[in-house]
Order: C-alpha cells, then sequence, then structure tokens
C-alpha cells in the first residue's frame, strides 16, 4: 500500500493495480469544496498512475457520500462544481467502481451513479431526497437514473426522495452486487478485479441507452398524474418529473442541461428556501442550549400512567424502540382493555405490512401492565398520561415519590397544566417536567419537552436524548399554559373562531386553509379531536382572556353537546352510517345568531384574507412566546407547527413563513 495524501478529506492509496480513493468528511461526507477538489486531484493521480487499472471511491465513518454541502446553497459557487466532478467519473478512462454504506443520498448517490459500478452492503440505501429540499437531482440524478434503474424506478424514487434499501436497488439495477458480511473495501476491490477479469466493460452511464419502449410517454403521464395530486402546492416534485421526461425525449448532454436549468429555478424558489430551513431547523431543535450540559442518563426501562388513548400511544412509542414499558391502569378492566387495544392496534399494522407479525410479538412482550405504583420501584422513568385534573396528577405524583427510585425522572403529559404544580407533590421536584406527546403518540412526530424553573439538567438531557431514541422530533420549552405548541394552535384556533362570528362558514374556513396548504382545516379537526376537550381546557385557565366572543362559536357548541365526530355533529353534521361530514345550516344559524347577540359585524372575507389572518395570529403568538422565554428559537416554532399540525412543510413553518412576509 503506498497512501499519498492528496488533500485532508479525501485520500488515495494503491491495493496493487486497484487505486481505493476514500473520503472522510464528518459527520456525513457531503460534497463540500474540498471533497469534490479532493476527489479530482486523486482521480488524476489515479488515472496518470500507469500500474493502475481500476479505481474504487469508498467512504470513511457512518455512511458513504449523503449529499451536496446544503451549507453551501446560496453562496458564491466554488470551483470544481459537482457537474464538473461527475462529468470527470463518467469520462474517467479506467472504470470505477462506488462502495456503498450508509446512505448514499443526493449528490453521493448522483456521484456513484457517474461510476461505472456500484457495490453496496445490505444494509445500505440509496436515494435521491432533494425533491424534500425543494431541489431536483441537480448532478445528472434526473438522467443517469433512469438509465440505470429504468423509467418507472426513476420517477417513483426521484419525485418521491424515497430512500430504498440494497436488495430493492439490486432489483432495479440500482447497484450491481449486495456484500454479505461488513467488509466493503475488500469486496469492491475483489468486484472490479472480477469485472476487469471478465473484460467487457460496461459503457459509461451517460452512454447507456434508456430503454426505448413505446410505453414511456404514457408512463410519464401516468406519474404526472399521480405526482400532481400528491404534491398539494409543491412544486419540486412535478420539476422532477419534468427533468426525469426529457431523458425519454433528448441526448444525454442536452437533458443534463435541461436539468441544470430546472436546478437553478428550484434553487432560488421560495419552497426551497423554507425546506432548506426546516431541514436545519429540525437539527437544531434537538440540540441543548449551551447552558444545559448534555449529561444524559440511559432509559432502560418505562412506566406510563394510564392506558387511556395517550398512554396507549406512548407506551408503543417505547415498545417500537426496544424499551420495556409497565402500563399502570387503576384496575384490572381497564388495564386488561388498553393492552387488549395496543395489541389490536400492532395486529393492524402487521397486518397492512407495516410491521412483521414477529415484530408484533416481540413488542408485545416488552409491555406488561400493573395495577400498582409498587412495581415502578426500578423503572428509568415515568410518564403520566392520565386526564387533566392537577388534583388527579398530584396524587400519583406524590405515590411515585414514594414508590419510584430517587434518581427516576417523572414527567407528565399534561397538554396544558402547570408542570410546577404537578411537582410540588414530590420531594425533589428537580426530576419533574412534562413530555407533550401529541395523538396519536406512536405516529406524530412531534414532543415537547418542558422544563419548569426546578428541573434539572440531567433530566432535561436525558429526556431529549429519549425524545430522539423514541424517534421524535422534539423542542424544548418552558412551562406555561399550553406550553409552545398548544398556545399557539389556541391562537390560530381563536382567529378562526373569531372568522366563524364574522360570518365565514366551517366550510369556507377549513377549505382556505387547506387551500393553503394545511393538512386540515381547523373546524374539521376541532370535530375530530373533540370540541370539549378545548372547552374543559379553557374553563382550567388560571387568566382568560376578557373577551365575550372568545371561542364562542365552539363553546356554544360544546355547551350544546355538539362535540363533533363522536356525537355526531359539531361544526359539520356526520352520516351516521358512512361518516362523512356535510355542512350543517342549523349550527351556521346558531353561530350567527350568537354573533348577533355579540354585536359582532359581518363582513365578507376573501380566502386570502382568511389565511393571511390565521398564520398571522400564528405568528404574533409566536412573538410573544419568544418574548416571554417559553421557547428559544423561533425555528422550533416552525418544528412544531410542521410535525404538530400539519402546516406545509414546504412553506418552512409560521415564523420562516412570517419572515420572509416581511411581517
Ligand atoms: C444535493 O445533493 C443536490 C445535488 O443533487 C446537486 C448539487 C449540485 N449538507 O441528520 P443528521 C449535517 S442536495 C450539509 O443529524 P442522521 C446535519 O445538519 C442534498 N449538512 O444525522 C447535521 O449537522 P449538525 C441531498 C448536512 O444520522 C449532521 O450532518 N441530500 C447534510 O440522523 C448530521 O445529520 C440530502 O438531502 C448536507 N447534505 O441522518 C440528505 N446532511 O450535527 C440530507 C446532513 O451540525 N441528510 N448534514 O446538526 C439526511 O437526510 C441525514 O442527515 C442523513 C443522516 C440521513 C444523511
Amino acid at each position: 500500500m503506498n497512501p499519498a495524501n492528496v488533500s485532508p478529506p479525501v485520500t488515495l492509496a494503491k491495493h496493487g493495480d486497484v487505486a481505493v480513493i476514500t473520503i472522510d468528511n464528518p459527520p456525513v461526507n457531503v460534497l463540500s469544496h474540498a471533497v469534490r477538489s479532493g476527489l479530482l486531484e486523486c482521480l488524476s493521480q489515479a488515472v496518470a498512475d500507469a500500474d493502475i487499472r481500476a479505481v474504487v471511491i469508498i467512504c470513511a465513518g457512518r455512511t458513504f457520500i449523503a449529499g451536496a454541502d446544503i451549507t453551501e446553497f446560496g453562496k458564491p459557487p466554488q470551483s470544481p462544481s459537482l457537474l464538473e466532478v461527475v462529468a470527470t467519473l463518467d469520462d474517467c478512462p479506467k472504470p470505477i467502481f462506488a462502495a456503498l454504506h450508509g446512505t448514499a443520498l443526493g449528490g453521493g448517490l448522483e456521484t456513484a451513479l457517474a461510476c461505472r459500478y456500484r457495490i453496496g452492503l445490505k444494509t445500505a440505501r440509496i436515494g435521491l431526497p432533494e425533491v424534500h429540499l425543494g431541489l431536483i437531482p441537480g448532478a445528472g440524478g434526473t438522467q443517469r437514473l433512469p438509465r440505470v434503474a429504468g423509467l418507472n424506478n426513476a420517477l417513483e424514487m426521484i419525485t418521491s426522495g424515497r430512500h430504498v434499501g440494497a436488495e430493492e436497488a439490486l432489483a432495479m439495477g440500482a447497484i450491481d452486487e449486495v456484500v454479505n458480511g461488513d467488509d466493503l473495501l475488500a469486496a469492491a476491490i475483489d468486484f472490479s478485479r472480477r469485472t476487469l477479469a471478465q473484460g467487457n466493460l460496461r459503457s459509461r452511464t451517460s452512454e447507456l441507452e434508456l430503454e426505448d419502449s413505446a410505453d414511456n410517454q404514457d408512463i410519464v403521464s401516468t406519474w404526472k398524474k399521480r405526482v400532481s395530486k400528491k404534491a398539494r402546492g409543491q412544486e419540486s416534485p412535478l420539476v422532477a418529473l419534468e427533468a426525469i421526461s426529457q431523458s425519454i425525449k433528448l441526448p444525454f448532454a442536452e437533458g443534463l442541461l435541461k436539468e441544470r436549468e430546472l436546478f437553478l429555478g428550484c434553487m432560488g424558489s421560495a419552497q426551497s428556501r423554507a425546506l432548506r430551513h426546516i431541514f436545519f431547523a429540525e437539527r437544531a431543535a434537538a440540540k441543548l442550549p449551551d447552558s444545559i450540559p448534555n449529561t444524559p442518563t440511559d432509559i432502560k426501562s418505562a412506566a406510563v400512567i394510564g392506558g387511556g388513548t395517550m398512554g396507549r400511544g406512548i407506551a408503543m412509542c417505547f415498545a417500537n424502540k426496544n424499551i420495556p414499558v409497565t402500563v399502570v391502569e387503576m384496575q384490572q378492566e381497564q388495564l386488561d382493555l388498553a393492552l387488549r387495544a395496543i395489541d389490536k392496534t400492532y395486529a393492524k399494522m402487521s397486518s397492512s405490512g407495516r410491521i412483521s407479525e414477529q415484530q408484533h410479538r416481540q413488542r408485545m412482550a416488552l409491555i406488561s401492565g400493573s395495577c400498582d405504583h409498587s412495581s415502578l420501584a426500578r423503572v428509568d422513568v415515568v410518564i403520566e398520561a392520565v386526564f387533566e385534573k392537577l388534583e388527579v396528577k398530584h396524587a400519583i405524583f406524590s405515590s411515585l415519590d414514594k414508590h419510584c427510585k430517587p434518581e427516576a425522572i417523572l414527567a407528565t403529559n399534561t397538554s396544558y397544566l402547570d408542570i410546577e404544580a404537578i411537582a410540588s407533590a414530590v420531594g425533589d421536584p428537580s426530576r419533574v417536567l412534562g413530555m407533550h406527546f401529541f395523538s396519536p403518540a406512536h405516529i406524530m412526530k412531534l414532543l415537547e419537552v418542558v422544563r419548569t424553573g426546578q428541573t434539572s439538567t440531567v433530566a432535561i438531557s436525558s429526556m431529549m436524548k429519549l425524545g430522539k431514541i423514541l424517534g421524535k422530533r422534539s423542542v424544548l420549552v418552558g412551562n406555561g399554559f399550553g406550553f409552545a405548541a398548544n398556545r399557539m394552535y389556541s391562537a390560530y384556533g381563536r382567529e378562526g373562531q373569531q372568522m366563524l362570528l364574522e360570518g365565514v362558514t366551517p366550510t369556507q374556513l377549513d377549505q382556505a386553509m387547506k387551500n393553503w396548504g394545511m393538512a386540515m382545516g381547523p373546524a374539521a379537526v376541532l370535530d375530530m379531536s373533540g370540541i370539549d376537550i378545548g372547552y374543559n381546557a379553557r374553563k382550567q385557565n388560571p387568566n382568560p382572556p376578557a373577551d365575550p366572543s372568545y371561542f364562542r362559536p365552539a363553546d356554544l357548541l360544546a355547551e350544546q353537546g355538539y362535540f363533533g365526530r363522536k356525537t355526531g355533529r359539531g361544526f359539520y353534521r356526520y352520516d351516521p352510517t358512512t361518516g362523512k361530514a356535510q355542512e350543517d345550516p342549523e349550527i351556521i344559524e346558531l353561530i350567527r345568531a350568537e354573533a348577533q347577540r355579540l354585536n359582532v359585524t359581518p363582513v365578507e372575507l376573501p380566502e386570502s384574507e382568511i389565511q393571511k389572518r390565521m398564520v398571522g395570529a400564528i405568528a404574533t403568538e409566536g412573538e410573544a412566546i419568544l418574548t416571554e422565554g417559553i421557547a428559544t428559537r423561533a425555528s422550533d416554532l416552525d418544528v412544531i407547527w410542521v410535525n404538530g399540525y400539519g402546516f406545509p412543510r414546504w412553506r418552512g413553518g409560521p415564523m420562516h413563513y412570517a419572515s420572509e412576509q416581511g411581517d
């Protein structure tokens, strides 16, 4: 071996007649400027060396190249560009073999596609996730992947951004061999020698013919319909489709030019700025503020108090990540009910193919039940998820204080109660905090970790780490009525309720927000989650606003027993057989009469005004939350909305959106 250091993140080593180029640019080997120039430099050495017959590109650390360096986007470009790099790879007179592990994504996969051959570990995954950043592959991916994996596969992978496992990639032709074992380098060198020995090298990717089928145009048209339906306002999947469709019409070089033009258009778009913002916002939210040392304890076992909907979902979160969990109920009957319900949910997931039957059994085996707090003596964390009554929670925490080990962390899943008041039941309140999951807890990504003024830094860092292990987007917030998420949602809801009094119908309100990109309209959400829940929560607000029209439509409905779907009537009327929502003229009239009583003047509101007022209300409340120190970063509030409330990701969250509007 003759190692020759070229530039720090990229090195070349000779293994006989095979040159091995290793990229080592932690944490995920992105194609930053130094990597691009290092790659070209190493490649030119390998080409110039007469002893070398083949080149292997491999990465150190946890993954093959995860893509272009997103932090370089929007800055003046530095040569060599990634396009130059992949063109050089594609054009190389000696065959190049990409050796994949971890996740070969975006520009990383494009680099591999420009190589003649690709092999990967069994655990490797590949993908072109650029659409999630409001982009399209911009280094040949839209032209090379169809040539390598077929048009259908390329359309599916690129427009969805889906990561594909090694076996599937092999089946579609995107990689050439799956490595058994874990010595990727040895396997890549061996594969390159076998290939050389066979002779008859495959053509360069740019010279591969796209399977010429009369059906190609039909395939594109079918995908266009599918993608338009799914995109719901997001532009990049359709732009990606447009770029891929060029691969069936144009020679490679011209297709590449078209891809470039479309890529640059995306790069300057507001949607891409928003999506890149949320990418970094989610990663920033997971980090502790500098003032909190990262000294987490390991959570090896957990308990959930309460086997209702939330408790069941939270228990599943633990079991899904292999952490044993005890569900605690007051009576055996309730406990059996909860465990049966969890089993049924897993059975459904297994029959729909989301988990295997074995995973179903393994997860159920991790969940035990108890009606006695003395069984919690050894658990590392307890999450209380009973109904929202301070006295009840107080009694539970006082009992936990007696039965749990002193270092156990005691968390409440309350949505709005004062956590310091709950913690006062415990001798050491520094081990108490909020773990606010969103329903259904085993599906929703968002988790608010709520610290009080007394919560210890160990408890905070442990729960932020646990959130990550559970696969959640955790956001650290402070204690205050509704914390950050529900408080902002309440401001949004309040604005909607005000507009209902001003004469906007529930259908108009919901349609306006759906057209804006929200997953559901606010009136439909209230009907789905239960109008009584917010009604009861407002009753417990220690400082309710003096405004007589505050949430009046919702409270009026709750007072009449119209709680939404579960009572067959709320802002809409629900068909008892089909469950389909219908506009309800009586409810509209009821609200109109209430508005008259409150002297609210009816107005005609265009859809754009409804949208502006709704989103403006969130951002204004967000500013207040930041000023009061309930949250520390505006971007954390964006993470909350995108992951908890169906805010369109491509709008970047309410705070980002407001800042882009100059509000
Ligand atoms: C592209 O390639 C365009 C081309 O088609 C054309 C160009 C001309 N850039 O997520 P993690 C950072 S577009 C810069 O916590 P994980 C990340 O911010 C790109 N930084 O780890 C974090 O930093 P910090 C297409 C990046 O193990 C750290 O790495 N590629 C990038 O949970 C660790 O990240 C993608 O869209 C990047 N591209 O997940 C892939 N990627 O520690 C985007 C990551 O300071 N990346 N960082 O917070 C991912 O999906 C995940 O990061 C990955 C690892 C799955 C790789």
